[in-house]
């Protein structure tokens, strides 16, 4: 039984333009919640997770901002969730540094993104990226969050979580100090695929933009890379079971059916036995509904890089404070006697 107040956290990565991926796959999650009184809601940009790969510095700052934009423009409201970017807070890497201790290598090694982020060139991978997991333990912990909205790629890294939490709690003899999190994830939108192929996830560092829909695509561009994704030559099943073996053709019912927020089985219901040349532009015209108008909000918000770096600070200080006694409590627990930055 956890003792802890029921608080959710999440972040995303600014690497790039936001994709319907992380819109579907976490942001619409962050936004439900919001009407979830019973929590205490903490929304990231985590972009000291960002250059465990090289970015260009002020192409950081700037899409650091767009991602900031990109919640706001979804639904986020700075005055019932704290928004922030994660290197305003050094608790965040104060705590991943004593989490890279209490985390084993054996438990980093079986991690599955760092192998298919790394790729081939594993030697030459930052080591960031492969303590990757150990930040981002930190980022739960140092709020006590007890529930994490995610896609299902990082499901993996919330068990390593745990497993900290539980290690930190028994190796200090501390029962209870951490709670062990719980991932909030929707089943329907757990995982978007590229358009380009349907086995591989989208992802917002794809070298192809056709794979993706950005947040920040025009209607044009959306009903292009829609009409283009790729499908094969068979009809739509007018069953779930029926799209077996058929990613493509799942990967966009799919998407259909979290836009309009009906089940797969009531999407093929209504377009059962429809081809693509005509599933597509119903797509489509869903797709530009849902995204375009976020697209805009984001273009307009950008307009005043001020005011966001001031949301940004505002909600980094009530998240400081919130982490500041749970870092105290650490360096205490530790030995580290007067140690941290608060
Ligand atoms: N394709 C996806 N389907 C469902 N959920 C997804 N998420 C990402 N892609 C999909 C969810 O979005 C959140 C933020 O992800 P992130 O920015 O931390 O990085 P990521 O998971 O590595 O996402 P990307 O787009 O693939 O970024 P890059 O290309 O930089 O690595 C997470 O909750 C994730 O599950």
């Amino acid at each position: 039984m956890t003792t802890h107040a029921p608080r959710v956290f999440s972040g995303m990565q600014p690497t790039g333009n936001l994709t319907l991926g992380n819109y579907l796959g976490a942001l619409v999650n962050f936004v439900a919640l919001q009407e979830r009184e019973e929590f205490e809601r903490l929304y990231c940009v985590v972009d000291l997770h960002a250059i465990t790969t090289f970015q260009e510095p002020a192409t950081l700052t700037q899409a650091t901002r767009e991602v900031a934009a990109a919640y706001i423009a979804s639904g986020l409201d700075p005055d019932r969730s704290i928004l922030f970017n994660q290197s305003r807070v050094s608790a965040h890497a104060e705590l991943g540094w004593i989490f890279t201790c209490v985390a084993r290598m054996g438990w980093l090694n079986r991690m599955t993104q760092f192998k298919e982020k790394a790729g081939k060139n594993r030697e030459n991978a930052s080591v960031g990226l492969f303590s990757y997991p150990t930040l981002m333990a930190a980022d739960i912990l140092a709020y006590r969050a007890t529930h994490v909205p995610v896609g299902e790629d990082q499901k993996q890294h919330l068990e390593l979580t745990r497993d900290i939490a539980q290690k930190f709690n028994n190796d200090f003899g501390r029962p209870d100090f951490f709670p062990l999190p719980e991932p909030l994830i929707q089943p329907e939108t757990a995982r978007i695929m590229s358009l380009r192929n349907g086995e591989n996830k989208m992802s917002k560092s794809d070298p192809s933009d056709m794979s993706r829909i950005n947040l920040t695509d025009g209607a044009d561009l959306i009903a292009q890379k829609i009409r283009k994704a790729k499908t094969d030559p068979e009809p739509l099943p007018s069953e779930p079971e029926g799209l077996a073996g058929r990613p493509e053709a799942q990967n966009l019912v799919g998407i259909f059916a979290a836009l309009s927020k009906v089940s797969v089985a009531d999407v093929l219901a209504e377009h059962g036995g429809q081809g693509f040349g005509a599933f597509k532009p119903a797509l489509a015209d869903l797709t530009v509904a849902s995204v375009a108008p976020i697209g805009e909000a984001m273009r307009r918000l950008l307009e005043a890089p001020d005011e966001i770096d001031s949301i940004l600070a505002d909600g980094a200080e009530r998240a400081a404070a919130l982490a500041r006694p749970v870092l105290r409590e650490v360096y205490d627990t530790l030995g580290l006697t007067g140690g941290g930055s608060a």
